[in-house]
């Protein structure tokens, strides 16, 4: 039975990738780190047939400690800080986290075990003001957040270790991609909850910033199944893992409304404070190279993926209201 080592396994996508490991026969160890309490709620159906184990990405001996003790022949670097307003005011600590916290994890991997086999959570926030579009991964990279900036060092140590040291390093650049567990704070589970909330009359209006930026959004269960396939290849490599299609907040928000038979314009109001200092504009990837060498495909599009969050959001209030 392969070990794989998930740090930021209490995730949205930590939880799908350790559900998915499972599926496949893999002992699953969760990195989690020292809170008073230990969030499971994304993880409490497979609770039992994980292993969790205290970590941080900001204490090197504790991931040395982790690989000794467990042994993984694969390592899925997920943890960080991931919501680019508080990259903003937070930017030391983003740093901290989401970049040099990478380099932790590989050097705790070539002086425990130079065989494993790593995944570095890259992001289409690398490609900021972009500078092609569709974005592949030999578009240049200009990111317009801490957060951004703190991601193309991961993904350039990850690039830079696989080089120096010939460790199976992958970078996965993935865009935006959602479900019934993404945060509440990111703008399609806001709305999602806010439209279920609103047609049960338990809310009245949802604030939003700029509904003009354009991501190209899909389905965090099948962006996992990306991760994993980039390991069982022959030989390290980089891939954007994307749908191809993009679309506007206000598109989305269109979309979760008017499957409610909500006229989301009596709703919605623009509020200056979730303006972020510099935005992204417009993301759209292109996913050939996954396509052709993993031989990934998206299973969800747009309108499913609405759909499917506000399902699930109408159905845990309706839950609650019980
Ligand atoms: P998420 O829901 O915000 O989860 C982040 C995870 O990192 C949580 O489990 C969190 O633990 C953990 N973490 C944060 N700081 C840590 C530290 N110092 N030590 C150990 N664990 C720490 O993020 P996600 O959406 O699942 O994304 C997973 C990864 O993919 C992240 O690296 C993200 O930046 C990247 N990414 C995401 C997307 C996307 O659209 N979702 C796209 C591209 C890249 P707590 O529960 O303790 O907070
Ligand atoms: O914003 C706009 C906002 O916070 C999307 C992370 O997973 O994906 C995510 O980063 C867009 C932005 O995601 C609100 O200005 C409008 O243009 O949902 P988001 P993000 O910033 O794209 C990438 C790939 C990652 O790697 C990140 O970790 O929506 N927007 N109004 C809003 N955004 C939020 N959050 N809240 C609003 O009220």
């Amino acid at each position: 039975m392969p070990t794989a080592l998930v740090t930021g396994v209490t995730g949205q996508d930590g939880s799908y990738l350790a559900e998915f490991l499972l599926q496949q026969g893999y002992k699953v160890i969760g990195m989690v780190r020292r809170t008073s309490t230990i969030n499971f709620e994304r993880l409490k159906h497979i609770q039992r047939q994980i292993e969790i184990v205290q970590g941080d990405l900001l204490d090197q001996m504790s991931l040395i400690g982790i690989l000794q003790d467990h042994r993984p022949q694969e390592v899925y670097n997920l943890a960080a800080q991931s919501f680019v307003p508080t990259s903003f005011s937070q930017p030391v600590l983003t740093g901290e986290f989401t970049a040099l916290g990478v380099t932790r994890m590989l050097e705790a991997i070539r002086f425990v075990d130079p065989q494993i086999r790593f995944y570095q959570a890259s992001s289409s926030e690398m490609f900021g003001k972009v500078m092609e579009v569709p974005q592949r991964e030999t578009t240049p990279l200009y990111p317009r957040s801490p957060y951004g900036v703190a991601k193309v060092y991961g993904h350039w140590i990850t690039i830079n270790y696989r080089e120096s040291y010939n460790l199976f390093g992958c970078s996965g650049i993935l865009f935006n991609h959602e479900s019934p567990r993404r945060g509440l704070e990111f703008v399609t589970h806001k709305i999602t909850d806010a439209a279920a909330r609103i047609k049960l009359g338990l809310a009245h209006e949802l604030h939003l910033g700029n509904l003009e930026a354009r991501r190209d959004w899909g389905y965090a269960g099948d962006y996992v199944r990306a991760m994993w396939l980039m390991l069982q290849q022959d030989a390290p490599d980089d891939y954007v893992v994307a749908t191809g299609e993009t679309h506007s907040v206000q598109e989305f928000v269109e979309e979760a409304f008017s499957y409610l038979d909500l006229d989301w314009k009596q709703y919605v109001v623009q509020d200056p404070k979730y303006y972020r200092p510099a935005e992204v504009d417009l993301l759209v990837g292109d996913p050939a190279k996954a396509g052709a060498k993993l031989g990934w495909e998206p299973t969800v599009n747009f309108r499913q993926l609405v759909r499917l969050m506000v399902d699930a959001d109408l159905q845990t209030l309706q839950n609650n209201e019980k």
